[in-house]
């Protein structure tokens, strides 16, 4: 006899259909607002409610996960004093990175003015740093096995930056490697890995960003 919990199902609520004119400009409609989304290198200091990050964060937390084991765990890191460390901790590994990482991966980074420089760790007000657990841990302390745990993080961290930029606020997705010392500076457990810290708040009025390009739907879609 196993002692799993059975499966318990309710009816479908919550999914909300619209009508097909309906359909089409409210895709097309969020697909122009994604558009607009830039990721953003130069922050305001400005507050920001922390109750819009709360609702971001409840947002990126209904991502789908495998075996809905929700392998995640989010740190808002607000404190001047924690940002400082972990700005400095960055800028080391990255002085290391852009003085003798790999060249092609170099070559392929000057496009978007990037360098060890990340004063934006300390000036947003708001350093989401996300972690993915790489196993859980039940009620009686025993292990809990995690499927699919880059894959799930990876959506919530999605849903996470759409939610932001929805909201109003720019966002900087940013992972600094390797990114063990935020184990060590937030008190994560060696169960969880660092996977990016998104940064956070409004952009500085002079802000700037890279002339990039984005591929168009018929180089990254095919229909057959
Ligand atoms: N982590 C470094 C380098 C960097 C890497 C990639 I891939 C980028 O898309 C951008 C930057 C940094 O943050 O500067």
């Amino acid at each position: 006899m196993s002692d799993q919990p059975l499966a318990v199902f309710d009816p479908l609520t919550t999914y909300q259909e619209y009508p097909v004119r309906e359909m089409v400009a409210r895709s097309a409609t969020f697909a122009a607002e994604m558009r607009r989304r830039r990721t953003v290198r130069q922050f305001s200091d400005r507050a920001v409610p922390e109750e819009v990050i709360r609702h971001c964060l409840v947002a990126a937390g209904s991502a789908p996960s495998g075996a809905n084991m929700q392998p995640w765990h989010f740190v808002v890191v607000l404190s001047p004093g924690l940002k400082r460390e972990i700005r400095a901790a960055a800028e080391a590994e990255e002085a290391r990175f852009y003085r003798e990482g790999p060249a092609d991966w170099l070559a392929a980074l000057a496009p978007l003015g990037t360098d060890e420089h990340k004063p934006y760790l300390e000036t947003a007000p708001y350093l989401i740093v996300v972690f993915a657990q790489r196993y859980g841990r039940g009620p009686d302390g025993k292990r809990v096995k995690h499927y699919y745990v880059m894959e799930s993080v990876g959506i919530a961290c999605g849903v996470l930056i759409t939610a932001l930029h929805r909201a109003g606020l720019a966002t900087l997705t940013h992972t600094p490697s390797p990114m063990g010392f935020l184990n060590r500076v937030l008190g994560r457990p060696s169960s969880e890995r660092p996977v990016m810290i998104v940064v956070t708040g409004y952009p500085a009025p002079d802000a700037v960003v890279p002339r990039i390009t984005r591929k168009p739907l018929d180089a990254i879609a095919s229909f057959r």
